[in-house]
């Protein structure tokens, strides 16, 4: 077990309150500035995301960072394909009725005008050398502490992120050449907001609400 700093309680409780107010900070960004950030930003970040604990150490979390311009917009043409089909076809009344406050719709330039997209896959199962297939367990789970832990680590380093999740995400295996046994999980964008950038009003709730001890 690798050492830890020795910390008072009262060291540990500002500590964590430090890392609650700073990630209180962090907000969901859909408009975004084409300001380059550094490849090697983005490494750090994922190296956080990869201490992720995942069932039995089987980290079945992949993750491609694209920067490259031509296969961003091969990404949101296919992406707003699939939104326009949700806005104008699937999505059933009641949730775009949730949806209207964030004043989301099927036009995505974020995924052009970002610098970095990452999208997030997991192992649905893992194949071996012959071909079999290998049972992966929790990769749901996995895959999302991975990601949680990549959101904090690109917002601790003054990054904006937006969650994306265009509906269904096949066709970023067939743009980003991932193998049948990879599901995509998400899509993450990644930058700097925009200068004009505005965020809709909404509230956290307070701890008392999603918390009880015993
Ligand atoms: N995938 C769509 C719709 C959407 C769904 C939820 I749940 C959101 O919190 C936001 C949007 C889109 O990206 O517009």
């Amino acid at each position: 077990m690798p050492a830890r700093e020795p910390m008072t309680d009262a060291e540990r409780e500002q500590r964590a309150a430090a890392f609650a107010h700073s990630m209180a900070q962090r907000r969901t960004v859909r408009d975004f500035a084409s300001t380059p950030v550094p490849r090697a930003v983005i490494e750090q970040c994922l190296r956080a995301a990869g201490t992720a604990p995942s069932g039995a150490n089987q980290q079945p979390w992949r993750f491609v960072a694209v920067s490259d311009r031509a296969i961003k917009h091969r990404i949101r043409e296919a992406a707003e394909a699939e939104e326009r089909s949700f806005y104008e076809h699937r999505a059933p009344e009641a949730w775009l009725q949730a949806l209207a406050p964030l004043g989301t719709d099927a036009d995505k330039p974020f995924l052009d005008v970002a610098p970095w997209l990452i999208a997030v896959f997991y192992e649905r199962f893992a194949l071996d050398a012959e071909g079999q297939k290998e049972k992966r367990y929790y990769p749901h789970e996995s895959v999302g502490l991975a990601t949680g832990l990549l959101i904090a680590a690109l917002h601790q380093a003054g990054l904006a992120t937006l969650t994306h999740t265009p509906s269904p995400m096949g066709f970023l295996n067939e743009i980003l050449q991932r193998p049948r046994n990879e599901m995509a999980y998400l899509l993450l964008v990644v930058g700097h907001p925009a200068e004009d950038c505005r965020v809709p009003d909404i509230q956290r709730l307070p701890l008392e609400e999603y918390t009880r001890f015993f």
